[in-house]
């Protein structure tokens, strides 16, 4: 196989015939976007040579393989990451150079991949990335939405969405597989009877039906020919199944299916088409596992040792009773076998404690919508109960069961028909065991099992700042970015004056790259020698960007008061994305964007205080805001963020943790030491404590302390908008509907926590060395180190092997192998 990437001039040959022979002109005369579908073709097809290799090293070797489940997958963008794994961006980058272009051009041409709401999504992605740099067989199922999440603009200080055309350029990675399509039926009657051998038959009569068609995404490991599969499900008509006088809403019904991502992370509304949504992807991505394993092996007799199924939170939950349907339908399997099957390939992860988005639906719309389903969760459910009578258990059971209250519970199904069940951070799984799930972990107490996400480094530190990466190089080798762990090694430096000096430097280029952004995108000056505190992530009450936003109005009030009063000039970060029925949530924006006015407007003020509230957080905003930060703020309500990952991007780019005792930030002061983070607020165990002894007074703690009662009265008051009645919503939600997040309980606290981080600022030597610290002691968040527990621990799956022949079949030397 020729390797046109082996060199910078056969790669500008090939690019030149490429856009000539795709678009009939010559590369000189072509429009940007055709030389960036030129080029994504060629990379594209590069991969294809490795991806044949992975697939047949699979077959021929027998191993075992991964199935991740995920509704969402926040790809963002993948030009510089595959062109990086495959070790070809320095002659792609010299070869367009050549021809007089600037790779950076054609980077930005891509679209987000925003298949996601947020940090399940982006997990999804990131696992991905370790899952083939890793050496391991792991397949992404998920929907091929046409707009990702939304855009979002602020205008006049207020969330406004607009659709996401991510295609709109075509997706110049994908590969349409019509050949594999599968159908999907829903609602319908079902006919069932059992026959003289006690078998169960049925025969049914779907009301709508779809084809499944897949989209294919090579997902390229670092420096490895493992080239994994991302499976994106698109909706087609199904020419055979339309009835008559119904075609105008038929068509409109398939378009639906795959039209968008529910914006909605915060409560799960009953709507028919997110579980449409559901049992769609999830029935179409069963049938391809199926078929590839018949194909493999003949029979499905040893899928559990062959398959693992990870599902990414309760959404593709119905993979339980679709795959029992299939083995015992389809496949005539007795139940006992087939839930045996199914109970050891299936393993959940749950996401959240947050009971408005725990999943359940109401039960009449899933037995019309999924009959012969719903017909096996209730046998689920019927079994489930008399094992729990059997072990004396009763008394438990309500707490357990599927179906109760006319609602069918998702959680409690994906426990019970799954053989681990795991939590996102350690203090996160410890609340599902001891309190969410308790009664389950006293049933199934083998089945829990922590582990704590991690972000790819690859992307979040060595592609996305090469500045830093460079410096770590020059000090440590190039060796953690195969083995994140040996970020360790700079530990040894981390007193070295030079170092410090240098790796201030590397922050302030990162700042500048910032406030480029923000003076071409938003017309805001950031002076790059403040502070850089940043808060990125959804908005969320429970995240309490309100806490922080407080902390804020707290800072200029007192300038307005005290005119000696000078803080450490510090640029406020915020990039949030509403759900755009949350109202709170909006109107929490708008504060946050009329503070900014004000100050940012208040020469008084402006030099030591400026709020910037970057619009339509994303991937590619996250790339660029990440790396700049001195402080990381995650304070959300202790309890309350099962993990965190947004924590994992600023700790691994050395921002400190200024934050609560919750999610991941638990593990990261236990890597960096609680003298190289700041921890602040209320504990689990107090707050819970307040609940249970009903002692929480929000008034209490206004009338007692003048510096809140100033920021909370601000709200009514006109000092941040003419209309007093701007903020009603936040105001009552504080003081009239009991402060549900403690944002008042914390606040004494974090001003306190936020006087010492000035302090410690100051003090150049002793920031710089606890940043180095905590970039040290990243590599332990790198999803690498995830996946390999999940991969040992939960799926059981060895490395893929490749020969020396298709090492050279993928185009790889072996020298890449380090
Ligand atoms: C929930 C729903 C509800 C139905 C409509 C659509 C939708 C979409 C997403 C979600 C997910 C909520 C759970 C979630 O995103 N959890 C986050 O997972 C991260 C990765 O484990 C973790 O770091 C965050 O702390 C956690 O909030």
């Amino acid at each position: 196989m020729k390797n046109i990437f082996s060199s910078v001039e056969s790669f500008k040959e090939a690019l030149k015939t490429e856009v000539s022979s795709r678009f009939g002109r010559e590369f000189e005369d072509s429009y940007p976007e055709e030389r960036y579908q030129a080029l994504g073709a060629l990379i594209r097809d590069q991969a294809g040579n490795s991806w044949k290799v992975t697939k047949e090293s699979v077959r021929d070797n027998k191993t075992k393989q991964l199935y991740y489940f995920s509704m969402e997958f926040l790809m963002g963008r993948l030009m510089v990451n595959n062109l990086m794994n495959m070790g070809i961006y320095d002659v792609v980058r010299q070869g367009l150079e050549e021809l007089g272009e600037d790779i950076h051009n054609y980077e930005v041409l891509e679209a987000d991949a925003g298949l996601g709401n947020g940090g399940l999504g982006r997990l999804a992605a990131c696992f991905l990335d370790s899952l083939a740099s890793l050496n391991l067989a792991g397949n992404g199922n998920c929907i091929r939405y046409h707009y990702g999440l939304f855009k979002q603009e602020i205008v006049d200080g207020c969330q406004v969405e607009k659709p996401d055309c991510w295609l709109r350029l075509g997706n110049v990675w994908e590969v349409w597989k019509p050949q594999h399509a599968v159908q999907v039926k829903f609602g319908g009657t079902l006919n069932a009877y059992m026959d003289q051998f006690g078998k169960f038959h049925s025969s049914y009569n779907p009301s709508f039906v779809v084809r499944a068609v897949p989209y294919d995404v090579p997902i390229v490991g670092y420096h490895t020919p493992t080239t994994n599969t991302l499976r994106l499900w698109d909706a087609e008509v199904d020419e055979e199944s339309v009835q008559a006088g119904n075609l105008d809403r038929y068509l409109h019904d398939v378009q639906a299916l795959t039209a968008n991502v529910y914006p909605d992370d915060s409560t799960i509304e009953g709507k028919e088409l997110r579980l449409k949504q559901e049992y769609f992807f999830v029935c179409a991505g069963v049938a391809q596992l199926i078929r590839n394993h018949i194909r493999d092996y003949g029979d499905l007799n040893n899928l559990a040792d062959k398959v693992a199924i990870q599902l990414n939170d309760t959404h593709p939950v119905l993979v339980i009773p679709e795959l029992m349907r299939v083995l015992m339908d389809d496949y005539s399997y007795t139940w006992d076998q087939a839930w045996d099957m199914v109970t050891h390939t299936v393993a959940y992860t749950n996401h959240t404690i947050l009971a408005e988005a725990l999943e359940r639906w109401p039960q009449d719309m899933m037995r019309n919508l999924l009959p012969r389903i719903y017909m096996i969760i209730e046998e689920i459910e019927r079994r489930f109960h008399y094992e729990v009578q059997h072990r004396g258990m009763e008394h438990l059971f309500s707490q357990m069961s599927i179906l109760a209250g006319n609602q069918v519970n998702m959680a409690n199904l994906a426990v019970i028909g799954s053989h681990s069940v795991n939590g996102v951070a350690k203090i996160h799984s410890e609340i599902l065991v001891n309190s969410v799930l308790a009664q389950f972990a006293a049933l199934y107490p083998e089945k829990f099992n922590n582990k704590t996400n991690g972000v790819t480094h690859r992307r979040w530190l060595v592609y996305s700042n090469p500045q830093l990466t460079d410096l770590l190089k020059k000090y440590i080798g190039d060796g953690f970015i195969r083995h994140p762990e040996e970020l360790e090694k700079l530990m040894d430096y981390v007193d070295d004056p030079k170092l410090q000096e240098e790796f201030f430097r590397v922050k302030r280029e990162r700042k500048l790259i910032l406030a480029d952004y923000c003076r071409k995108n938003l017309g805001i000056e950031v002076d790059v020698d403040t502070m850089f505190d940043c808060q990125s992530k959804r908005l969320h009450a429970y995240k309490r960007q309100l806490l922080n936003i407080f902390h804020i109005m707290y800072l200029y009030l007192r300038m307005k008061q005290d005119p000696n009063f000078k803080p450490v000039p510090t640029t406020y970060f915020f990039s949030a994305k509403a759900a755009p029925s949350y109202a709170l949530a909006k109107e929490i924006i708008k504060l946050i964007n009329k503070v900014a006015d004000r100050i940012n407007n208040d020469p008084a003020a402006s030099p030591y205080i400026k709020v910037v509230f970057i619009p339509n957080y994303s991937v590619s905003i996250a790339e660029i805001l990440c790396n700049a930060a001195d402080v990381s703020e995650q304070i959300s309500t202790a309890g309350k963020e099962a993990s965190g990952t947004g924590n994992m991007k600023y700790m691994m780019n050395g921002a400190l943790t200024l934050g609560t005792l919750d999610g991941a930030n638990v593990e990261i002061v236990d890597c960096v030491g609680y003298e190289n983070a700041k921890i602040f607020g209320l504990k689990v165990d107090q707050i819970e404590a307040i609940k249970r002894e009903n002692s929480y007074d929000p008034w209490r703690i206004y009338n007692s302390n003048p510096k809140l009662r100033m920021v909370i009265d601000s709200l009514t008051n006109t000092t941040w908008s003419e209309n007093p009645n701007e903020f009603q919503l936040i105001f009552n939600d504080l003081m009239l509907h009991h402060d549900e997040f403690f944002v008042l309980a914390d606040f004494d606290a974090y001003l306190m926590a936020h006087a010492d981080v000035n302090a410690w600022y100051k003090d150049k030597p002793a920031w710089a060395r606890a940043m180095l610290i905590n970039i040290a002691k990243s590599g332990y968040f790198s999803s690498d180190r995830t996946i390999r527990q999940y991969a040992d621990e939960i799926w059981g799956l060895d490395e893929i092997k490749f020969t020396d022949e298709q090492y050279k079949e993928a185009g790889f030397s072996k020298e890449l192998k380090k």
